[in-house]
């Protein structure tokens, strides 16, 4: 079997609890199950940039790490990657930002990490690289002279090619992932805009999963990520979870919990689910003070402007909403910004009656599947779930809903609080089948494959 490189923005470690995204809980867990190395910035900022890498062993995990400098870091990660490239990929050419030094900074930081990496790469190791902070990482490898399999998987949604080409240098970019032997994507739809961009825009062909341009051909596949399943069952039935569970409930008096967990991202339809359950409790006086909304969102890229702005209306509107509501005795939203460790997430979940998962867009998300993985199987809870999430073409007996339209979100609410037990655990049962079967081991072995089926020897790119 082939070494493994992972090559990601961050290295960490989801055993370390706190603020983790959906692709360092996914692939901590897939590496954990192979002898890979894991290699990305450590989150730190040096003056000046030296390359030294920093290697380290956690948890089974082997990393290799290396500092940025802050140019890079407010060019790179916060720049070209979060202000650019995030917003774009999720339909927001409103507030996506270009600005050449964003450009120059990520394109530098990726050559960074090609230098990083390079010297690490034995002749038989697989390498995959993830995400939007690494598209043209690939196309430097291969400028080096390495042949290996290399992988991408895009974690995000791709975009609609209208909205793609706002984008300064848009085919410059897309060029470069045809240095990939295998480019994945979450679900057909986001698979299927990349195609069609590489048709249209630039006169490339497509072959069932063979896309070419210019004489380069790729595999382009759909690969929809899992949870860790047997390790989230688990956390959900241990002691952290219980203690958590029963802590919760007691607080609850009996009142029906609705729980949101998201990273605090505009992305993430926060603004929408509040309006959407202040519009369920104006709709239900009767129900006021049965029910309550726990939102657990952790703040996340603090340093840009959007991402400010998202929590100052999202602190005005809790507020006004719970001002409005709120009794002596009872407040209707609950709005937590920390972390929890896994396994009292765990528990926080499996004590709600639904899970309000509302993106306006989203690559995949990974809380829609752990909240069903928590649930008792005997008195499951409801999983209400944003169509435009990728989850939503797997988990398809949740309560599908537009996110954009109050009303919809109030009358799942309603209808979710109403449901009875057995429809409760047909549901559940539906798609705990899916989460079980097509679980983060599924995704990475759907995708080695993929890559161990790519040409062993292949020719290196023209520099
Ligand atoms: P994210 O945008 O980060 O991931 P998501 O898939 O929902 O979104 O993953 C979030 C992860 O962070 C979950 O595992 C969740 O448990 C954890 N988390 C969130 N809030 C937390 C809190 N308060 N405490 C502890 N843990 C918390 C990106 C894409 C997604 C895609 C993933 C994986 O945007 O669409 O599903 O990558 O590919």
């Amino acid at each position: 079997m082939s070494r493994l490189i992972v090559i990601s923005n961050r290295v960490s470690r989801p055993s370390k609890g706190g603020e983790q995204g959906g692709l360092a809980v996914a692939l901590a867990a897939a590496l954990r199950q192979s002898r890979g190395i894991w290699v990305g910035w450590s989150g730190n900022v040096t003056e000046k940039f030296t390359g030294q890498i920093a290697f380290n062993e956690d948890d089974g995990v082997k990393t290799a790490t290396i500092d940025l400098e802050e140019q890079d870091v407010d060019e790179y990660y916060n720049g070209y990657a979060n202000k650019t490239l995030w917003p774009l990929f999720h339909f927001r050419i409103d507030i996506a930002e270009y600005a050449r030094d964003f450009e120059g900074g990520y394109n530098r930081v990726n050559q960074r990490f090609a230098d990083t990496v390079s010297p690490l790469v034995e002749p038989d190791d697989v390498l995959w690289v993830h995400d939007y902070h690494m598209i043209p990482l690939g196309q430097m490898l291969r400028r080096k002279g390495h042949r290996n399999r290399i992988g991408f998987f895009l974690h995000i949604p791709w975009p609609p090619t209208r909205l793609l080409v706002s984008l300064p240098h848009h085919s410059k970019l897309v060029e470069t992932l045809f240095a990939y032997d295998v480019v994945g994507f979450h679900t057909e739809e986001w698979l299927e805009s990349f195609r069609h961009y590489v048709e249209k825009e630039m006169g490339g062909s497509v072959d069932g999963d063979h896309v070419t341009l210019g004489g380069r051909t790729i595999q382009a596949i759909a690969c929809p990520i899992g949870i860790d399943a047997p390790e989230f069952i688990a956390a959900s039935k241990g002691e952290a979870a219980a203690k958590m569970q029963e802590q919760v409930r007691k607080s609850l008096q009996d009142r029906a919990m609705i729980v949101g967990v998201d990273r605090l991202d505009y992305s993430k339809g926060l603004e929408e689910r509040f309006n959407g359950y202040a519009r369920f409790l104006k709709d239900n006086p009767d129900i006021h003070r049965q029910v309550v909304l726990v939102q657990i969102a952790p703040p996340s890229r603090g340093e840009v402007e959007s991402y400010q702005e998202i929590r100052a209306t999202l602190d005005a509107l809790a507020g006004r909403i719970n001002g409005e509501y709120s009794d002596v005795d009872w407040t209707p939203i609950r709005y937590v910004n920390q972390g929890y460790p896994r396994d009292q997430l765990a528990g926080i979940y499996r004590a709600a009656r639904i899970g309000l998962v509302t993106p306006l867009r989203d690559g995949m998300n990974l809380v829609a599947k752990e909240y069903v993985a928590a649930q008792d199987p005997e008195d499951p809870g409801v999983l209400i779930l944003s169509r435009f999430a990728g989850a939503a073409t797997q988990l398809k007996d949740a309560l599908l809903i537009n996110p954009y339209s109050p009303e919809e979100m109030s009358d799942a609410i309603g209808k979710a609080l109403r449901m009875p037990l057995e429809e409760r655990k047909r549901r559940w049962q539906a798609m705990m089948q899916i989460i079980e079967e097509q679980d983060v081991s599924w995704w990475r072995s759907a995708f080695a494959m993929r890559l161990e089926d790519a040409h062993k020897v292949r020719e290196p790119q023209e520099a």
